[in-house]
């Protein structure tokens, strides 16, 4: 018994099912689907044609084989202050806590929204809206903890807003619990092949503060960037992607079905997130475990459907589970997009050096020194982008 405990893990491994590749040499040669070529072969090459005809094939391509449908309708929302405090950060911001209850089917889900707003803006705030992964602490209203990861007395102080809501209002980050959220307002997504599952679910929840933010007058909806980092950070690109009402979009290490190419089986695999994580994404997704060749997509086309808005990617030097070559590489891919809105990319051809942050609209990148994170040196440059584009 106990030498099959080595077996396993062991011929696991040697079956290639979680071999993952960290040797660039070992990349196999691919062909990425053309993000202009039309299903019908058309080559799109104008503005129009591609929001008429390739933007939807390519939102749909994701939500059938990756993130599973969005569905948009629901009974009824409401917004409801809990708590308010204007002397908030010693006074230079005021803090809200909002219960956001959506409602469908007889069934609710309440998200939890806390936002601190600058007190010295005379006029309505542009707001970064993280999509918090990780400990609830980081985002407490109490602010007992200060951490990089929500830096929010910094991003106060450079005049936007800052908003957080905890995954686990939406979809527990969990292979049994994620149905306990956003999914008893739709159940028939639980058994649908193409239904989302909790990364859908999170992004469908950045939307739903988005209604609230189109609602507080203290906030300008035009200008909200959502952030989120790791497996939060392929929620940000889904909620961008979805959701043209965001004006900016950030994805922090976002790694394998976030910002980097899976063509490339460079670190996690397909196979590996489905196995780890089977409850992210839909069920068609499976098919595509070490079968990359037959994806119809790559995430270059994701980051595409955030044009004509900026985006901004990065990596951290020791991360390469999250392949940083790939993540720049699809970013690269997503220039041809942009260009339709005459916007150019002032991304090189080759990734800039460690802690070189290119942060000039529309497409930014940095790779931090360091490890798999979200961390203050981060904030600082999407605070840049966001002031090279808000307030050029
Ligand atoms: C890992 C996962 C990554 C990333 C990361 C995180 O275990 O394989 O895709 O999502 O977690 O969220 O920090």
């Amino acid at each position: 018994m106990k030498l099959l405990y080595f077996l396993i893990p062991f011929l696991l491994l040697s079956s290639g099912l979680f071999a993952q590749n960290y040797d660039e040499s070992k990349v196999p040669a691919y062909i990425l689907p053309e993000i202009l070529l039309s299903n019908s072969k058309k080559k799109i090459t104008s503005v129009k044609d591609w929001e008429n005809i390739r933007r939807p094939e390519i939102l749909a391509l994701f939500e059938e084989h990756v993130y599973g449908t969005m569905p948009k309708k629901f009974d009824r929302i409401t917004f409801h202050l809990k708590n308010e405090n204007k002397k908030a950060m010693a006074g230079k911001a005021t803090s809200k806590e909002v219960e956001i209850t959506v409602f469908n089917n007889d069934q609710s889900v309440l998200i939890n929204l806390l936002l601190f707003i600058p007190n010295e803006l005379k006029k309505a705030a542009p707001a970064f809206l993280l999509i918090n992964n990780r400990g609830k602490n980081n985002t407490s209203p109490a602010r007992d903890t200060i951490s990089g990861f929500w830096p929010a007395e910094q991003v106060v102080a450079s005049g936007y807003a800052i908003a957080a809501f905890h995954v686990s209002d939406a979809a527990p980050d969990n292979k049994t619990a994620f149905q306990n959220g956003v999914l008893k307002l739709y159940p028939e997504q639980l058994t649908a092949d193409n239904g989302m599952k909790a990364i859908g679910s999170w992004a469908w929840a950045a939307s739903r503060v988005m209604d609230y933010f189109e609602k507080d007058k203290q906030i300008d909806a035009a200008k909200i960037t959502v952030v989120g980092h790791s497996r939060g950070g392929k929620a940000s690109l889904w909620t961008a992607a979805q959701d043209k009402r965001f004006a900016m979009c950030v994805t922090n290490c976002s790694g394998n079905t976030g910002a980097a190419l899976s063509h490339r089986k460079f670190g996690e695999t397909i196979a590996r997130i489905n196995t780890s994580f089977p409850f992210w994404f839909n069920n068609n997704y499976k098919k595509f475990n070490n079968n990359e060749e037959a994806l119809p997509l790559d995430q270059h086309m994701l980051l595409a459907l955030i044009a004509p808005r900026p985006l901004y990617v990065t990596n951290a030097s020791e991360d390469l589970w999250a392949d940083p070559k790939g993540t720049y590489l699809a970013e690269k891919e997503a220039e041809s997009v942009y260009k339709l809105y005459n916007l150019n990319s002032a991304l090189p051809a080759n990734p800039p050096a460690i802690n070189t942050p290119l942060v000039k609209p529309p497409l930014a990148y940095h790779i931090r020194e360091g490890k798999h994170d979200l961390t203050a040196y981060d904030w600082t440059q999407f605070v840049k982008l966001a002031d090279n584009y808000f307030k050029k």
